[in-house]
């Protein structure tokens, strides 16, 4: 069955609608980042750049960086729009545009994220390289998803309680990286993460400005919060949303974070960019 005009929207140019790309303006290999403007730090050390386009908060580079064609995307802020990014990349591979019926045979892409994050742990200090092994999403994106199989319930109900969760907040849920990309970019310059995936940057994440938090203990009570003697190690916005729908697309995915703020000790990176173009480097070279 054709899937309907409203429910896959294509641009007049046959683009999907908020990416702005067609199936052949997309590599196999993708990282993606938050910042539109991270795109050109990791594409000024490609060889070569065939193709971009920005809409919105998404501005994509297809390139080769030594020889290997890669696509640099930006998610922008937030889980919210980690489900427009990852649909439409999915519907670029694994649907038949003009047909609108999803493909007989399905690609698998490896996608990695590159970005900036706090740690919750005075041991994993700024300037860290955090890899993310799994993620606790404090978002609701996966609970919209048939999404049994993809889960660790058990991790999951020991934060609640470990937490006090309010039944108010979204459920968080827990989700894997691809151990396969995970062993492939790990080194002695990087640390295994338990990331948290929040829903903001100032209450979710318990900044307080002029706001009183519904638990201002919550961060304490991550910090503390231990399961197999994995420790949360660090907060972002995107990471969790990132293994869940790759997961559920059948995608690999991995979730690199340069620690630029330390929330246990309150200090914040001298050199945040120095910080990311060095994780840029890393993680190119890891890739060819
Ligand atoms: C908040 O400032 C943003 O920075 C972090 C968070 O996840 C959030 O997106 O990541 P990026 O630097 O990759 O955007």
């Amino acid at each position: 069955m054709a899937i309907a005009a409203s429910e896959l929207i294509l641009n007049p140019d046959g683009s999907v609608y908020h990416l702005n790309l067609r199936p052949e303006h997309l590599a196999n290999t993708i990282i993606t980042v938050g910042d539109p403007d991270r795109v050109d730090s990791v594409t000024e050390h490609f060889d070569t750049v065939e193709f971009q386009t920005r809409k919105r908060e998404f501005h994509t580079q297809t390139g080769t960086y030594k020889g290997k064609r890669i696509t640099v995307i930006s998610t922008g802020i937030g889980t919210d729009n980690i489900d427009i990014v990852f649909n439409e990349l999915d519907a670029l591979v694994n649907i038949d545009l003009e047909k609108r019926t999803v493909k007989d045979t399905l690609t698998s892409l490896e996608i990695i994220r590159i970005g900036t994050s706090g740690s919750i742990q005075k041991e994993i200090p700024i300037d860290t390289f955090v890899i993310s092994n799994q993620a606790a999403g404090f978002d609701s994106l996966l609970h919209f998803y048939h999404n049994d199989n993809i889960q660790d319930h058990a991790i999951s109900e020991a934060l609640v309680k470990h937490t006090n969760w309010s039944p108010l907040k979204s459920k968080p849920y827990i989700v894997k990286c691809s151990e396969a990309l995970f062993n492939k970019f790990s080194s002695e310059k990087t640390v295994k993460g338990f990331t948290a995936t929040n829903v903001g940057f100032y209450g979710p994440q318990g900044r307080v400005l002029r706001l009183p938090l519904q638990d201002d203990a919550l961060n304490d009570k991550l910090a503390s919060f231990s399961y197999n003697n994995m420790p949360i190690t660090n907060m972002e916005m995107e990471t969790a949303g990132i293994y869940a729908l790759s997961a559920l697309l059948g995608h690999k995915a991995l979730s690199m974070n340069a620690i630029i703020a330390n929330r246990a000790t309150g200090e914040f990176s001298q050199d945040p960019s120095a910080l990311v173009n060095d994780l840029i480097t890393y993680t190119l070279d890891k890739l060819v």
